[in-house]
C-alpha cells in the first residue's frame, strides 16, 4: 500500500502525506454527503478556545473565527460508515502499525471560509491517550487546503519526544503553552494538500494549523487508528473510550478493522522501549 520511502519518512518524520489516496469519485461522494450533515446536524462555533488565542490571533480576531466541528459522521451517512473500512486508509495503517488495527475516531474539522479557526500547537495524545506509540491519526482533505487555507503544519520528528506537558482545563482544549511552542519559536513544515490527500500523523507528532483566509471551505476529517494491541490509558470516568474496570473489554465502539483484538490474557505486554506513559 505504503511504498518504504513513505513508511520511512512517516517513523523518521512523524507524518507522511499520500497523494490521491481517495479516487474523485469517492471524495466527491464524501463531501457531498459531509456538505448535507454539515446542514442538517452542524453548528458553527468559534472553534477551541483558551489563553492560546492571545499568541495565534490578532485582538478584533480572538473571538471571530468560525469551525464546524463533529463527530461520527457515521452516525448520519452509510457512505461514512463505509470508509471506516476503506482498504487504502486502513492498508496505509497497517503499513505503519501492524496487522492488526483498530478505529478509534472519526472527526470533521472544517475550517468555514473568511477566519476558519486556527489550532494551536498540540500533540493529540493528551486527547486520547495510549500505552504505547502505535497511534496513527489520518487527515482526509475533502478541499483542497493550500497555504492560505490553514493548511496543517508538523515539527518533523517530534514524534519521538513522548507526549509533552499540555495546558488543560475546563475552558480550554489541551495545547502545548505558547510562551515554549509557537510557529514564532519553533520550525515547522507546512503540508499544503488536495482533495483526496491523507496525512497520516503520529498521535505524538506536535502540529498546528493557522486560520483559513481563503473565500472556500477547508474541510478536513480525522480518523485515529491504533494497534489493537494498544489500550487507552488515564482517562475520566466518563470518556467514551475509557475502559471499564468491571469488564477489562474496551467499549465495542472501537472497530477492529484489520486483524484480530488479543484477549487480555494473550496480549503481549507493549515492550518498555516503546511503553508511553502518560
Ligand atoms: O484540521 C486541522 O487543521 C488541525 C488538525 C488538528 O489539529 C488535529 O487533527 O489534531
Amino acid at each position: 500500500m505504503l511504498t518504504k520511502d513513505q513508511i520511512d519518512h512517516y517513523h523518521r518524520h512523524g507524518f507522511v502525506k499520500v497523494d490521491g489516496l481517495f479516487s474523485p469519485q469517492e471524495t466527491d461522494e464524501l463531501a457531498a454527503d459531509m456538505v448535507r450533515i454539515i446542514e442538517e446536524w452542524g453548528e458553527e462555533t468559534i472553534g477551541w478556545r483558551g489563553p492560546w488565542r492571545d499568541r495565534y490571533l490578532e485582538e478584533e480576531e480572538r473571538l471571530n473565527t468560525k469551525a464546524v466541528f463533529l463527530h461520527r459522521p457515521d452516525f448520519y451517512s452509510a457512505v461514512w460508515s463505509r470508509v471506516i473500512h476503506h482498504e487504502g486508509l486502513v492498508g496505509g495503517v497497517r503499513d505503519l502499525v501492524g496487522d492488526s488495527v483498530q478505529w478509534h475516531h472519526t472527526v470533521l474539522h472544517a475550517k468555514p471560509p473568511e477566519r476558519g479557526t486556527p489550532f494551536p500547537m498540540h500533540q493529540d495524545y493528551p486527547f486520547y491517550p495510549h500505552d504505547g506509540p502505535d497511534f496513527v491519526d489520518c487527515l482526509l482533505h475533502l478541499d483542497d487546503a493550500p497555504l492560505a487555507s490553514g493548511a496543517l503544519h508538523i515539527v518533523p520528528g517530534s514524534h519521538k519526544g513522548g507526549p509533552l506537558v499540555h495546558v488543560l482545563g475546563p475552558d480550554t482544549a489541551p495545547h502545548l503553552p505558547p510562551d515554549q511552542y509557537h510557529p514564532d519559536l519553533i520550525d515547522t513544515v507546512t503540508i499544503p494538500a488536495a482533495r483526496g490527500d491523507i496525512i497520516f500523523f503520529s498521535y505524538l507528532a506536535i502540529h498546528w494549523s493557522d486560520c483559513n483566509r481563503t473565500d472556500e471551505w477547508r474541510k478536513a476529517v480525522r480518523f485515529g487508528y491504533h494497534s489493537t494491541a494498544m489500550r487507552p490509558v488515564g482517562r475520566a470516568d466518563d470518556d467514551p473510550h475509557r475502559i471499564d474496570p468491571d469488564n477489562i473489554l474496551p467499549r465495542n465502539d472501537n472497530i477492529v478493522v484489520s486483524g484480530f483484538r488479543p484477549g487480555e490474557r494473550e496480549r503481549a505486554p507493549v515492550p518498555a522501549s516503546v511503553q508511553v506513559q502518560a
